[in-house]
């Protein structure tokens, strides 16, 4: 187990309002080394089954049409206490109540729609890097 490492994705309404570059500066400026990064893009499948542990919540259908609605980025993030800290940087789900200065705060549109995806355990990191890349990828 890496626990050095997180996942994230830049969702579609920050790829499609301009927001994908100032955010990765914000990764890089936080600390955060990037080790694996690709633009692309979710079937209604795919985020059906990305968000699967969601699939009982009121907001699942909405969540899912949202996340294959346009591209988004995934990457894999290291720095020391990556999950934590990378939490921290991109502020709470809802950007109403996101700390001033998180990602979240400045660029989320909803809480739906709130800028960026943030691993919330290590174990949880793991898998969602799987997702989206190879082996070889994550090595
Ligand atoms: P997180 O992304 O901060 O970990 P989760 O509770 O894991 O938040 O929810 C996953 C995603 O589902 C959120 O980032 C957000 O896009 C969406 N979501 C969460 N709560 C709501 C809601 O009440 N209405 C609509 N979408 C929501
Ligand atoms: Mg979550």
């Amino acid at each position: 187990m890496s626990t050095h490492r997180t996942f994230t994705m830049i969702k579609p309404d920050a790829t499609g309002a301009g927001h994908t570059g100032k955010i990765i500066d914000r990764i890089i400026e936080a600390g955060f080394t990037i080790k694996a990064m690709k633009w692309t893009r979710l079937s209604l499948e795919d985020a059906q089954a990305f968000y699967g542990v969601h699939a009982e919540r009121p907001f699942f259908g909405e969540l899912t049409e949202y996340m294959s609605s346009a591209p988004i980025v995934a990457a894999i993030l290291e720095k020391d206490d990556a999950v934590a800290d990378f939490r921290t940087l991109i502020g709470a789900t809802n950007p109403a109540e996101a700390a001033p200065g998180t990602i979240r705060a400045d660029f989320a549109e909803s809480i739906a729609a709130n800028a960026v995806h943030g691993s919330d355990s290590d174990e949880n990191a793991a898998i969602e890097g799987s997702f989206f890349f190879s082996q070889r990828e994550l090595a």
